[in-house]
This record gives C-alpha cells, sequence and structure tokens, in this order.
C-alpha cells in the first residue's frame, strides 16, 4: 500500500511527517511525501492542485498534516482530492489531535497524538474494524443512516523514544511545490543571498532534491531532543496535551546516544546540512551531567554547530550555558514572554518570576560574545496585561545586550488551551476563524506600544534615545503621536535618501 504524506507547512523540516514516513517503511508500506512551503493564507491554485493529483495517482491513501492555522488548506486540498481520486483521508498533527470533532467533517479518519503506532495500525485495519485501534477518530453510519463520530481512547505515549527511527530524508519519492521565495521559511535567522538560490521552474512540482532542502532549511537540520514539556503555559499546546494524556509521563527525552547517533548519521547521510536545530519545547531542562556528556561528543566526534530553542529562564543556568557553548552552540531562544511577575504567574501559568528573567540575561550578557545572537520571545496583545505592563517589557528590552533578534508573537488562543478557555469565557474569543485559524502570530494590533516592540528590534539608535519613546513623563505628556511622527519622517527619509543613493552610484 502507498501512503501520500502532505506537509503543507512553510519549512520542509516536517519532523512529524517525515517520522512517520520513516515509521511506515519500516513497516513495509510505500510512502510517497509532498511539500507545500507557502503561508497558510494562500489558497492553493489550479496548477499546484491538478499536478498534485496526477502524482497521487499511485496512492491510495492520503495524509494530511496540520497545525491550527493550515484547516483551510487541508479542507481545501481533501475537498479536490475527494473530486478528483478515490483515495481514503486522513489527518493528523497538532490541529486534529486538539479538534478530531471539527476535522472529521471532513477526513474519514484523524489521528490524535503520537502517530507512530496508531497510523502502521490503522493502515492495516482500514477496510476493517478500526474501534480497538487507540488514538483514531472516524465516523459510523447506523443502519438508519445517521451519521456519530467515534473517538477511541488514546494511544499510550511512547515511553523510549530512541525507538522511533530518525527522519526520511531520503529525496526518494519525494516531491516539492516550488515557489518563488522558497528561501523563506524554516528557521529564518539569516537572510538569502544568491548562495542559496538554486535555478529551478517556479510554481511546479518537483522532485525533491537536496539543494532544494538547503534552499528552504539554510542547511539547518531540524530535530527534536524531546518530546513533551514539564511545563503547562496556558497558551500553549502543551496545557491540553499534558491533560490528554494524563497519567502518563508527558515530558520524555531521548537519550544522549541516540541524539549522538541521529547527528553522526546526519553528517554522513545528508552533508548538506551544516547545523543541527534542536526546537524543543524544552532542551535546557535536562540535567547538567546530560547536557555535559552530549556537548563533549558533539564537539568530539560530531563536529556540528548547532542551536537550542527550547530555553526558559528558570533552566538557564551558568553552566548548562558554557558546557553548551563548549560543545558548539551558536545561539539560544530564550523565552521570555513578559516581564510582568503577575502574567506570568497568573495569565500565563509560568513560574517566572521577573528576578529569574534578570538573572537569565545576565547569564545570557556574560557569554553573549561567543553566540552569534540571542533569540528573545515575547507576547503581545494580550488583554489581562495592562499597558504599564507592557511598557516595563519594553524597558527591560533596553537592557538586552545588543545584537538580539526577538520573535514577537500576537497572543493567539489556539483551541483548547487553558488561556483560550479563558477567553471563550469571558467573550474575548467569539470568532475562532478570524481570532485563530485565519490570524497570523505576526498581525498584531497596530497601536503605539505594540510598533515599539518591532521598531526596538529593528532600531540601531543608541538605548537612551530609545528610552525616550517609553519615558514615563514623556508618555504622561501625551506624546506619543508627535514620537510616532517623528520616527515616521526619519525612516521616509533614510529611505529616500538610499534610493537616491542607489540611483547615483
Ligand atoms: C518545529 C516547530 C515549528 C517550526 C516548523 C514547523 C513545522 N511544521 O515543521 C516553525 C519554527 C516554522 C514553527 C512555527 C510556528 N509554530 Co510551531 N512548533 C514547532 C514544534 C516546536 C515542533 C513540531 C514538531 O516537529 N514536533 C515533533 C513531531 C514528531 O510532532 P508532531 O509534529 O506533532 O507530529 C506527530 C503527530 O502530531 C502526528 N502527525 C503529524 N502530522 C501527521 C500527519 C498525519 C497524516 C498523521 C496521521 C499524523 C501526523 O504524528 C507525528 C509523530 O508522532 C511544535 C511543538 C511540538 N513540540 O510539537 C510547535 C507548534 C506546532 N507550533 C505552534 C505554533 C503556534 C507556531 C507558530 C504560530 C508560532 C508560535 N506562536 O509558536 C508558527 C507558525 C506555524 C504555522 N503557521 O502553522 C503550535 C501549534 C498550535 C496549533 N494549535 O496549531 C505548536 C504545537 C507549539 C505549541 N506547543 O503550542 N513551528
Ligand atoms: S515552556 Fe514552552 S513548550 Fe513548555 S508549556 Fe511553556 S510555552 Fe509550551
Amino acid at each position: 500500500m502507498k501512503i501520500a504524506l502532505i506537509s503543507p507547512y512553510e519549512s520542509t523540516a516536517s519532523v512529524g511527517v517525515r517520522t512517520l514516513s520513516s515509521v511506515l517503511r519500516a513497516a513495509g508500506f510505500e510512502t510517497k511525501l509532498f511539500f507545500i512551503p507557502l503561508p497558510f493564507e494562500v489558497p492553493y491554485d489550479e496548477v499546484l492542485m491538478k499536478g498534485l493529483s496526477d502524482l497521487l495517482n499511485d496512492c491510495q491513501v492520503v495524509g494530511i498534516s496540520l497545525t491550527s492555522n493550515y484547516l483551510d488548506r487541508a479542507v481545501q486540498l481533501t475537498q479536490w482530492i475527494r473530486q478528483t481520486g478515490s483515495q481514503r483521508i486522513l489527518w493528523g498533527g497538532i490541529h486534529p489531535t486538539l479538534e478530531p470533532q471539527e476535522c472529521l467533517e471532513h477526513a474519514d479518519f484523524v489521528v490524535l497524538g503520537e502517530a507512530e503506532r496508531s497510523l502502521p495500525a490503522l493502515l492495516r485495519a482500514l477496510d476493517g474494524d478500526p474501534s480497538q485501534i487507540q488514538g483514531i477518530g472516524y465516523r459510523i453510519r447506523s443502519e438508519t443512516g445517521e451519521q456519530s463520530l467515534v473517538i477511541n481512547s488514546p494511544m499510550p505515549l511512547i515511553e523510549n523514544l530512541d525507538e522511533i527511527p530518525f527522519q526520511d530524508y531520503s529525496c526518494s519519492d519525494h516531491y516539492l511545490w516550488c515557489i518563488p521565495t522558497l528561501g523563506i521559511g524554516a528557521t529564518a535567522d539569516r537572510n538569502t543571498d544568491a548562495s542559496d538560490c538554486v535555478a529551478v521552474a517556479v510554481n511546479t512540482w518537483q522532485p525533491m532534491t537536496p539543494e532544494l532542502i538547503h534552499a528552504n532549511t539554510r542547511g539547518d537540520y531540524l530535530t527534536l531532543s524531546s518530546r513533551g514539556c514539564p511545563f503547562r503555559c496556558t497558551f500553549c499546546c502543551n496545557s491540553f496535551l499534558g491533560d490528554y494524556y494524563r497519567g502518563e509521563k508527558w515530558f520524555r527525552l531521548r537519550s544522549i546516544d541516540n541524539l549522538l547517533d541521529e547527528a553522526l548519521f546526519v553528517k554522513k547521510q545528508y552533508p548538506w546540512f551544516n547545523r543541527i536545530f534542536y526546537d524543543d519545547d524544552a532542551f535546557m531542562a535536562r540535567p547538567v551531567e546530560d547536557l555535559r556528556r552530549f556537548a563533549q561528543r558533539m564537539k568530539e566526534e560530531v563536529g556540528l554547530p548547532f542551536v537550542v530553542t527550547g530555553v526558559t529562564p528558570t533552566n538557564l543556568t551558568d553552566e548548562k550555558l558554557e558546557i553548551l557553548l563548549n560543545g558548539g552552540l551558536q545561539w539560544i531562544r530564550l523565552g521570555i514572554q513578559t516581564t510582568s511577575e503577575r502574567v506570568n504567574r497568573n495569565v500565563y501559568n509560568r513560574p517566572t518570576s521577573f528576578e529569574a528573567i534578570k538573572r537569565a540575561v545576565e547569564i545570557i550578557r556574560k557569554y553573549h560574545h561567543r553566540m552569534d545572537r540571542v533569540w528573545y520571545d515575547f507576547i503581545i496583545d494580550n488583554p489581562w496585561e495592562t499597558q504599564e505592563e507592557t511598557l516595563e517589557t519594553l524597558r527591560f528590552m533596553l537592557t538586552l545586550p545588543r545584537p538580539f533578534a526577538l520573535c514577537v508573537y500576537s497572543l493567539t488562543y489556539f483551541p483548547k488551551t487553558r488561556i483560550a478557555e479563558r477567553a471563550l469565557q469571558e467573550g474575548i474569543l467569539n470568532d475562532p476563524n478570524s481570532q485563530v485559524y485565519r490570524k497570523s502570530y505576526k498581525n498584531y494590533q497596530r497601536t503605539y506600544i505594540n510598533n515599539l516592540f518591532l521598531f526596538f528590534t529593528l532600531s540601531r539608535l543608541p538605548r537612551w534615545v530609545l528610552g525616550l519613546f517609553v519615558n514615563r513623563w514623556i508618555l504622561r505628556l501625551g506624546l506619543h503621536h508627535p514620537l510616532t511622527a517623528c520616527h515616521t519622517v526619519l525612516r521616509k527619509a533614510k529611505s529616500r535618501f538610499l534610493q537616491w543613493k542607489y540611483r547615483n552610484r
């Protein structure tokens, strides 16, 4: 049986889809992978869809992976496949896990949670009785023709993560929808330059090649060294998943040997990757001794640099950072979200004091010269945060060691998260389509304070000048608008000057 797996994400990294492909191939199934690295807001055109249905001809089953933002795209693909083919359609990923009923309005089956065990079992029983397969949902029709939905109990979690095969980067029977901005997406931390460009016909389906992967990922091999998270922040899906897998150990670590085997495998088999990107929920939550062994062996046996994203202020220590830097760590991403202790504790359920944030930044300051740059996560548009609390966060940003990069997220009420439940109860969330599914996290409210987050990130002005924009006295004088106007005028003048300079070169 041949199963198509479609990854609609901007990043072709797609750990879930690639892992499932390895699992299915090892279990004797054939797989065909499709990557469509378009932003979720962009509807698929006819050329893409027609090309896809031609390529799907030899597949009996189509599996679509989706996060909540990709619901519209998954619906579009499903409707098209139903019109043009006869394949069974399965949906999996975080969104079907959170909202299986909603997804079953479109898909024949959904897989909830980790699919390494449920998916092969489901494929084997596709024409039989699925009632005993844990971790799936489906529709049944009664004798009177009435439809009802069945959601089976969760599949127990994989205790030993080392059992999971490495991701399928073979490129064999993998296809990519080539877009003009192929290099955009992925970890997007470096600017595209000519060396990243690949000569390829755009708006066509092309067999995947190492060059195309490189153009999209910039040579970053994305992986996770753990599954789950010890925390339950209210805006994060872990606040639901911890409950879904109640009674089980949700936060699990791969062994250091397994991480090293993967790094060595990647280095040998896929030499086009030049960095490993650990995009865990909580990489730094590992014990120090583990990190020491990991770093030592990364340096001695692998020699590839790496990046760690899942860092919370509470689990960053001087010792851990130094150990990892000695092993080849290039940069980290620290989740601050807000400097307000009240918001962190009472609204986000993050056990992070302001002292812990300050301490984490002090540690970073000490090692800043040894990192390419440090990324910080912040959340804006929080209706439970006061303006003064947001301003405090901005003032704190001015103290961050430069250069830094920011990921500023507009608070989004992803389904089933605790914060979404609260927003629903309080009438703040009333249209999930516009407020969640079709909302980009970059789509923040254009307020003076929000604009400052962006301005502070991009601006090279001295700190004391930036400080004026958030100075209590100036703000009290109601000078927001003159300051904004002043900034706009300066920006326009700069762009005119650059245009003039370019013309006279
Ligand atoms: C890597 C990552 C990214 C990467 C790449 C994303 C990618 N798709 O490859 C980047 C940096 C681009 C990214 C961006 C964003 N991300 Co992100 N990201 C992750 C992260 C950390 C890891 C994903 C992963 O690879 N997991 C490991 C694999 C093995 O798990 P998995 O993907 O869930 O797949 C398993 C199952 O779901 C299932 N499955 C998956 N696909 C399929 C398909 C079929 C057919 C079947 C049967 C089963 C199946 O089987 C897999 C194996 O068990 C997750 C958190 C997490 N730990 O999962 C967040 C997560 C997916 N991201 C999230 C969010 C919100 C975002 C952003 C909006 C930014 C933000 N606020 O964080 C953006 C925009 C993304 C978008 N518009 O969809 C949320 C999604 C919430 C939601 N309801 O949709 C998550 C869950 C974080 C969270 N804990 O809340 N992200
Ligand atoms: S620490 Fe990060 S991954 Fe863990 S629950 Fe909080 S936001 Fe989610």
